[in-house]
Parts: structure tokens; C-alpha cells; sequence
């Protein structure tokens, strides 16, 4: 049965993704309205042959919305999501406005969606790029020989921040490469043609937000309140697709051979694994624009008996944000 979608911030870089990912699996949707804020309303947006006219958050009715996908920051989530949610709908939040609320799931896909279930406020809140694509990975390897620690460094791509940011990179790498002053704006340092170790805001115990968030999410997800993570998120400029060179102990051993196998046949998952030039996955010849998440550099950590190190990358506007947020979109009207 078709059902009534809304999309709460459907100009950015993730609803525009939301949008694409909707059309491409054949989302049965009724009525699609689409919300931003009052600077886009009236604007006309492609969806298909069609085209639907922008409508102002602040101004929707939001009766009769069945599934709401709420990617416009923390704050319009929290003034707006319960009042969706009143309404009646299932909202589908991507900030990180609820997600450590008990009553809130934390969902990936392929991971805990029978948490979904479980959502007394009608909420349901979509994990950190960062997180989801790690733990599409991960969670397999847990399953069958558990993880005690995992050591994380990312190399997150500029679309993270939003539309401003793909914008600042490209004007900047166009500056210098015109000799003229590159000026930062979006982020506190220059990031074309430079690396920025710092996502988010910094915290009394010297990581960051968005460090942090590995270290919650992950335990949530997981269900395991005992796993160690120690992140370090750094920001490169490259416009779409996160990469995260990770470092993994286990309860028991797993060996390079056994870690591909279950990788190989786990869900969401693509191994391009070959010890070979451009025998691995980047953001540019592998996740940009596609929806897996792909794993190589397989291999045993020398350094610890029970260690494995894996590289995991994926678009992090799609798995990252809009697939995910539509795959939990198709598991509730599944119901
Ligand atoms: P708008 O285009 O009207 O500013 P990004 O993360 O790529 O910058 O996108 C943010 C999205 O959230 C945009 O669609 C933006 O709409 C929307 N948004 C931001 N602030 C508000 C608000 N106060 N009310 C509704 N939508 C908002
Ligand atoms: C980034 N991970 O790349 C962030 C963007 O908590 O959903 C998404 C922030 C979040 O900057």
C-alpha cells in the first residue's frame, strides 16, 4: 500500500540523496511532500517526471505523513520530529538529536532492525555516517568471534558537513590553484589540499563530538556496553565517501582468511580485497554514488595476537545517511 512521505530538509546534500534513493527502489509512496525552510520554499524539485514544489516547514500540516525523514539539523528535529510524530507519523531521524535516548532506537539495517520495533515516541533515529558504515562491517565479525576494541582513524569526506562545505572545498581548491588566497569559512582551517583532525566540537576529555559518537553509537547498536572504542576523526578533502582505516581485537582469533569469508557473504557488504595496485576500495573508484559498503586491506594486526585491521569505506551521503534512513523507511511499512 502506497503510503505519505514527507522529506523534512529536502534542498540539502542528504534529502536530495533521500529523494534519489526513494525513486531508484521504487519507494510506494502516495504523496511526497518535500520541507525546508522558508528561504527554498516555493523552489521546484525533480522527483522522476515529476516535479513538486518545496514546502515551508514551518507552515505544514503534518497530518496524514505516514513516514517523515527529518535530515535538517538537531534543532529543526527536535522542535519539529514530535510534532510529526503526534501527527501519527514514523519519523526517521538523521541528526543526532534523539539518538541516545532509551527510548529511541539507533538503527542499522543490516545490524539491529529488530530494534526497530521497539519505538514508543514514533521515532527512530538514523546512526552517524561514520558508525554506520563501520558497523555494517563490523557487525559480523562481532557476531562470530566478538570485539573487544576497536581503534578507529576516519578520513571523512567534506559532504559530512553539508551543501556549504562541498562548496568550500571546491572554491578554495579553485583559488590556490589560481594563486589566490583560499580563505576557510565552513571549517576553522583551510581544507583543500589539507587534512583537518577535528569533526565536530571538542569535548572536556579531549576528543570530539564527533569521536564520541563513535564510541555511544557503537555500543547501542551493539547491544555491548564493553566495547572499547578509541576514535580519531579527521576531515580530507575529498567531496563524497568516508574511509576509516580500523583496527579491530578480538575475543577470539580470526584469521585474514575467515574475516573475508563472513565479510564476502554479509549483507551490505562488498570485499575488494586484491594485494594489488587499486586492488581496494577508495571513495572515488568505489563508494561515491553507490550504495555498499566495501572492505579490503584485510589482514592480521603483527602487532596483537588476536587483531585484525580492516579499511572500510562507503558513501556517506548514501549508507551513510539517505539509504539507510529509506532501507528503515521499507522495514516499518513492511510491518
Ligand atoms: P534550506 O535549503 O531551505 O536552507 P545541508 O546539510 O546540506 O546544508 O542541508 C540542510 C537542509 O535542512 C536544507 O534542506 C535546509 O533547507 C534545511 N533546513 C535548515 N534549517 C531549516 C529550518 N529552520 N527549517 C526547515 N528546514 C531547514
Ligand atoms: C560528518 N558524520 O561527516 C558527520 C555528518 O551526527 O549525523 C553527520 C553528523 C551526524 O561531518
Amino acid at each position: 500500500n502506497p503510503v505519505n512521505v514527507a522529506i523534512v530538509g529536502a534542498t540539502g546534500a542528504v534529502g536530495e540523496t533521500m529523494l534519489k534513493v526513494l525513486a531508484e527502489r521504487e519507494f510506494p509512496i502516495r504523496e511526497l511532500h518535500l520541507l525546508a525552510s522558508a528561504r527554498s520554499a516555493g523552489e521546484k524539485v525533480e522527483y522522476g517526471a515529476r516535479k513538486i514544489v518545496v514546502e515551508d516547514l514551518a507552515t505544514f500540516d503534518p497530518a496524514g505523513i505516514d513516514i517523515a525523514l527529518f535530515s535538517a539539523g538537531g534543532d529543526v528535529s527536535k522542535e519539529y520530529a514530535p510534532k510529526f510524530a503526534a501527527a501519527g507519523a514514523v519519523v526517521i531521524d538523521n541528526s543526532s538529536a534523539f539518538r541516545y535516548d532509551d527510548d529511541v532506537p539507533l538503527v542499522v539495517s543490516e545490524v539491529n532492525p529488530e530494534a526497530l520495533r521497539n519505538r514508543p515516541r514514533g521515532i527512530v533515529a538514523n546512526p552517524n555516517c561514520s558508525t554506520m558504515q563501520m558497523l555494517t562491517a563490523l557487525a559480523p565479525i562481532h557476531r562470530a568471534v566478538g570485539i573487544e576494541r576497536i581503534n578507529v582513524a576516519t578520513y571523512q569526506s567534506v559532504s559530512g558537513t553539508g551543501r556549504r562545505a562541498l562548496e568550500e572545498l571546491g572554491r578554495q581548491t579553485a583559488a590556490l590553484l589560481n594563486f589566490q588566497d583560499p580563505k576557510p569559512e565552513v571549517y576553522p582551517v583551510q581544507i583543500a589540499f589539507n587534512v583537518i583532525p577535528h569533526g565536530g566540537d571538542f569535548q572536556d576529555n579531549g576528543y570530539t563530538s564527533e569521536e564520541m559518537k563513535l564510541v555511544w553509537e557503537t555500543r547501542k547498536i551493539l547491544g555491548d556496553d564493553s566495547i572499547q572504542v578509541n576514535p580519531t576523526v579527521v576531515r580530507v578533502p575529498v567531496f563524497y565517501g568516508h574511509s576509516e582505516a580500523v583496527h579491530i581485537e578480538t575475543r577470539e582469533k580470526i584469521d585474514a582468511a575467515r574475516a573475508r569469508e563472513l565479510l564476502a557473504s554479509a549483507p551490505g557488504v562488498e570485499v575488494v580485497d586484491e594485494r594489488t595496485g587499486g586492488g581496494y576500495p577508495t571513495p572515488v573508484t568505489h563508494a561515491s554514488g553507490n550504495d555498499p559498503v566495501y572492505v579490503g586491506r584485510i589482514r592480521e594486526d603483527i602487532s596483537h595476537p588476536r587483531g585484525l585491521d580492516l579499511w572500510i569505506v562507503a558513501d556517506n551521503i548514501r549508507k551513510g545517511a539517505a539509504l539507510n534512513a529509506v532501507q528503515l523507511a521499507e522495514l516499518v511499512i513492511a510491518e
